[in-house]
């Protein structure tokens, strides 16, 4: 299926303080078999590994860009060249939902050959709720941004999230 049987990807995370992008990074190090015994985190932002996907061996770097930073715009021009975006949600802060806007036309200026996701974040905080699949679907449907949700806390779709984005990314989708 695949020309190249090596290939090397770079992820990058984005989007407000607290939507979880730390504990995604952290998900990934504790869920995900890797093909090398290779977690050594250079940094809590920075993660490298290797994984197999349908018999493509891939190196991937996941960088994520902190909410809160003075450095914003720098750490985003950092992420020029970066093969996905992965914008983060907190489904119980409507306020995070909003501001995937800026952080969306920031990217758009700056990673001009990424592929852009999006991820509702804290699923299994079910009680406090305040933004229905429903409507971010029919939100980022508008927006033509592939979107789905997780959970890092019980490790829901994370190692899916890694693998959708691959497919899409190796896929050319
Ligand atoms: N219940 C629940 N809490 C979560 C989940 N993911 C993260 N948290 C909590 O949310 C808080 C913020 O998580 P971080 O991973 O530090 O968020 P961040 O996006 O890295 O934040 P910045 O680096 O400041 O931009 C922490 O207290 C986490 O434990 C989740 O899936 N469920
Ligand atoms: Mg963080």
């Amino acid at each position: 299926m695949y020309s190249n049987k090596t290939k090397y990807l770079k992820y990058f995370l984005l989007g407000d303080i607290a939507t979880g992008k730390s504990s995604f990074l952290t998900a990934i190090r504790e869920n995900m078999i890797l093909d090398q015994d290779q977690d050594q985190p250079i940094s809590s932002l920075l993660l490298f590994y290797q994984f197999t996907y349908e018999s493509v061996k891939v190196f991937l770097n996941v960088i994520e860009i902190p909410g809160k930073t003075k450095k914003r715009t720098l750490f985003y021009h950092g992420s020029r060249g970066c093969d996905a975006c992965i914008f983060f949600y907190d489904v119980t802060n409507p306020d995070s939902l909003k501001n995937i806007n800026h952080a969306i036309l920031l990217a758009t200026d700056i990673c001009l050959n990424a592929q852009f996701f999006v991820v509702g974040n804290k699923i299994d905080l079910i009680d406090k709720r305040l933004i229905a699949f429903e409507e971010a679907k029919k939100y980022f449907d508008e927006l033509g941004l592939q979107f789905w949700e997780i959970s890092c806390k019980d490790n829901v779709m994370i190692k899916e999230t890694i693998e959708i984005i691959a497919f899409n990314l190796l896929n050319k989708v």
